[in-house]
């Protein structure tokens, strides 16, 4: 039985990853940290075989422990602050986790080790924000870098670290660039499900609008659950490498508003949406467009899941979940 490390494991990918591996037969132990962690009931619940392990990004001593009792085939590290808005508050913990974080699991892993015959295999959550104020479009593995906050800048941290552990180590290390990728388990912070939720409350009756930043910036949006079989499937190459996973679609947020609003019965948006300038970023990533034809080629990977049943699916999703808690007498 192979047995995997998920760093993130209560995040959308953790979880849907989590479930991949179960169904392909692995056992899956997450880290995680904080004693009364509120999410760890939510994640044994979903995955009843799922092991949890005490760690801290921040704390190399505790990720060596979890490392070493794990003894784990494939690490993913998917723990990271995510949330690009947040990193400009909080800059430095944002360099802390989602960049340190990497060199430290990373070190975990060179002084553990695995057996010769046997390396441990380590994946990395890179991020499309790495291109940020992208020099080409679309953006492939081989375009540069301009990371437009201080989350794409600890992103690119880690990235690089990775290239340089491989070339310095031999380590089975690769990387993928992963564009926007959403779901119904989407955080309620990130634009899409913000919408989707808020839409869903307004077609009830529960809210009468959203307030939005920008909506002129356009994102290559997947299905996570599409995104989280890449990474599987990079783990199972013979050489570690960095690919870009993407649509090769791309669609402003004005683009999903439409989308939204018509799978809900609505003729127009523009009524229900204000602009709040609190959700403005001092610096924006105005285009993201991926190429994924190597991921393409060379894994075999391709999403299932296009735009318009991307927006339908997370839509239904808070429309059933508004609708419960209402009956419920929770709204
Ligand atoms: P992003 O996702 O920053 O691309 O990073 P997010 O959904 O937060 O923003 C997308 C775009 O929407 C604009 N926007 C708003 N965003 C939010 N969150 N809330 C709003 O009210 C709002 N109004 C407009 C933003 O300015 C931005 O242009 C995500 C994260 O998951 C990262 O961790 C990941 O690495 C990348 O995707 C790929």
């Amino acid at each position: 039985m192979k047995r995997a490390l998920v760093t993130g494991i209560t995040g959308q990918d953790g979880r849907y990853l989590s479930e991949l591996l179960a169904s392909k037969g692995y056992q899956v132990f997450g880290l995680i940290h904080g004693q009364a962690n509120p999410k760890a009931r939510m994640v044994m619940e979903e995955n009843p075989g799922l092991e949890l392990v005490e760690g801290d990004l921040r704390d190399l001593p505790s990720l060596i422990a979890a490392v070493e009792q794990v003894q784990p085939d494939e690490i993913y590290n998917l723990g990271a602050i995510s949330f690009v808005q947040l990193s400009f508050k909080q800059a430095e913990l944002t360099a802390e986790i989602t960049g340190l974080g990497v060199l430290r699991m990373l070190e975990a892993v060179r002084i553990v080790g695995g057996t010769d015959n046997n390396p441990m295999r380590f994946y990395q959550a890179s991020s499309s924000e790495m291109f940020g104020k992208v020099r080409e479009t679309p953006q492939t593995e081989k375009t540069p870098f301009h990371p437009r906050s201080p989350y794409g800048v600890a992103k690119v941290f880690g990235h690089d670290t990775i290239v340089n552990y491989r070339e310095s180590y031999d380590l089975h290390a690769s990387s993928g660039i992963l564009f926007n990728h959403e779901s119904e388990r989407r955080g309620l912070e990130f634009v899409t499900r913000k919408i989707t939720n808020s839409l869903a409350r307004i077609k009830l009756g529960l809210q009468e609008g959203i307030s939005l930043g920008n909506l002129d910036s356009a994102r290559d949006w997947g299905f996570a659950g599409d995104y989280v079989e890449a990474m599987w499937m990079m783990l199972q190459q013979e050489s570690p490498d960095d690919y870009v996973i993407a649509t090769g679609e791309t669609h402003t947020i004005r683009e999903f508003l439409e989308v939204a609003f018509r799978i809900a019965g609505y003729d127009s948006w523009e009524s229900f949406v204000t602009h709040d300038s609190r959700f403005d970023r001092p610096a924006e990533v105005d285009l993201l467009l991926g190429d994924s034809s190597k991921a393409r080629a060379k894994l075999g990977w391709k999403p299932k899941v296009n735009f318009e049943e991307l927006v339908l699916r997370m839509y239904e999703a808070d429309l059933a979940e508004e609708t419960d808690q209402l009956k419920r007498g929770r709204r």
